[in-house]
């Protein structure tokens, strides 16, 4: 498939064919085939490769306390209503269940978009004590939300498969403040375990969570230079529970109602692990994440009972490397030719190739190839479990370096508007500028360089960082802008 994809060079302009066209050839997501617009189907490859993502969210959340639930997809109208922030944010966005058969239903019913009211209305009646706090609740479910920008694979669904949602309850702002700063840890962890560089920005007040005081937002950088929003943590303070009534007696006996955080991710993080590490051959799937870490391909010629003896060192040297605990493959398909099966293992972005032929078994070697650079190497059959070790762990890490090192050439400091357009037509990116801190003037911003807000930096820079290109006051933060996905 290498030579018909996009390469790497016109990136810029042909990252979303070359995602559509990984995702197909790779096996990962059947997208734009299921007749309805902004679902997708994930195939087996792809659905091991979110296995395994979700196995990590699943650990790093479970380590700190959270507990995993599973809500009803459906919320009735009456409940979604109560916050009025919140439903005025989702409104245009709610698919309804009206009908039950052919009769109408008296309460109108809302495909989740998001579970903050469902899960605030069983907390109050499950929370009635502040010893139970702090409680953290996650579940992984769909939710439907009718989108109106373009709808891509993975990135902007109508029906986000992958919802990692986490719902908290504290008895005090400056708890759920510490949880913010919790969520922000474990999320921090999920992206550096699947080398997906991110920066961290509190999100202006016209594009926080809808019924949220305030949100944290993780974004990186797509292939093509544009910024994708990975992940997100609200500060949803008293909102909610005040909408819902939900009081309890605190510590010291006043009567208060509880503080709650929100925070989530989706389909989107698969989408960037497939996207950030790949090339012109296709994904390249770091070995923490990949289903399969090793492909062996035996090299089947000749004789039959040559054929035997290089199926049989690769069968054992399978055994030996899945005893070791790496996760291996044989591609012992005797109807295709040895390069295809190097495409489609590249395609599908298998960290390592192992090929044994008649003249590895005889000299007792194998031949390694890396996915990520296309190194061949030789080793020594005794020393192969070692020398893959080694190799798996020095394609983890230099994945992640360079996915790193693309991520921070890609941000630039200006001073002026101009400076600014200049980085966005030469690299688009993020940009950092000085700011006086006023709405007006980011969104001049905005539209002069026809870019989004991604917000100031989180934690707050202390540093002076000069004057405000807009209107000239002098700066009290930094402000980043994007193009965006
Ligand atoms: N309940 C809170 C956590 C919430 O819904 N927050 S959110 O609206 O910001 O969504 C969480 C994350 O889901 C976002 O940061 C974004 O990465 C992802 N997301 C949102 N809409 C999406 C869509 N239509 N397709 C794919 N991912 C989406
Ligand atoms: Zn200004």
């Amino acid at each position: 498939m290498g030579r018909s994809l996009p390469s790497r060079d016109k990136w810029e302009s042909d990252f979303p064919r070359w995602f559509d066209r990984v995702l197909e050839e790779a096996e990962i997501y059947d997208y734009g085939r299921y007749p309805v617009k902004g679902m997708g189907v994930w195939m087996p490859y792809g659905f091991q490769i979110r296995r395994r993502v979700l196995d990590l969210v699943r650990r790093e959340l479970d380590k700190r306390g959270h507990e995993e639930v599973l809500f009803p997809l459906l919320i009735p109208d009456f409940l979604l209503r109560k916050e009025s922030e919140h439903v005025k944010g989702f409104e245009d966005e709610v698919y309804w269940v009206t009908h039950g058969g052919l009769e109408e239903l008296d309460v109108k019913l809302a495909l989740r978009p998001t579970s903050e009211t469902s899960i605030t209305y069983m907390e109050s009646l499950w929370i009635k004590s502040y010893r139970q706090l702090p409680k953290k609740y996650y579940q992984v479910v769909s939710v439907f939300r009718y989108e109106t920008k373009a709808t891509r694979p993975m990135i902007r669904l109508r029906e986000v498969t992958t919802f990692k949602e986490a719902h908290t309850l504290h008895d005090s702002f400056e708890d759920a403040e510490r949880q913010v700063a919790e969520a922000v840890e474990v999320y921090k962890r999920i992206f550096d375990e699947m080398g997906i560089p991110y920066i961290i920005s509190r999100r202006p007040e016209w594009d926080k969570f809808a019924g949220a005081l305030y949100t944290i937002a993780f974004d990186t950088i797509m292939p093509d230079g544009r910024v994708l929003q990975i992940g997100t943590a609200h500060n949803l303070g008293q909102n909610f529970t005040k909408a819902f009534d939900f009081r309890i007696q605190l510590a010291d006996e006043s009567l208060d109602y509880l503080w709650q955080t929100s925070y989530g991710i989706s389909d989107r993080v698969i989408a960037t692990l497939i996207a950030i590490h790949g090339d012109d051959r296709g994904t390249v799937i770091p070995p923490s994440m990949a289903p399969i870490q090793v492909v062996i391909i035996p090299i089947l010629a000749g004789k039959e009972e040559d054929k035997a003896r290089v199926l049989n060192y690769a069968v054992s040297l399978k055994k030996s490397l899945e005893e070791s605990g790496f996760r291996v493959k044989i591609d012992d398909r005797e109807d295709v030719r040895p390069g295809a099966k190097y495409y489609y293992w590249e395609a599908k972005g298998v960290p390592l190739r192992v090929e044994v032929g008649l003249r590895e078994v005889e000299e007792n070697m194998v031949t390694l190839t890396r996915r990520d650079t296309l190194e061949r190497r030789s080793a020594e059959r005794e020393r192969a479990i070692e020398n893959i070790r080694e190799l798996l762990n020095t394609i983890e890490s230099d994945l992640k370096k360079r996915a790193w090192e693309f991520f921070k050439s890609r941000i630039t400091r200006a001073k002026t508007v101009e400076e600014a357009k200049k980085a966005f037509e030469s690299k688009r990116g993020i940009i950092e500028m000085p700011w006086c801190g006023k709405d007006e003037c980011a969104l001049k911003l905005e539209e002069e360089l026809e870019a989004k807000t991604l917000g100031t930096p989180w934690p707050s820079e202390k540093e002076s960082p000069g004057s405000c290109p807009v209107c000239g006051s002098m700066a009290v933060t930094i402000i980043r802008l994007a193009k965006t996905y």
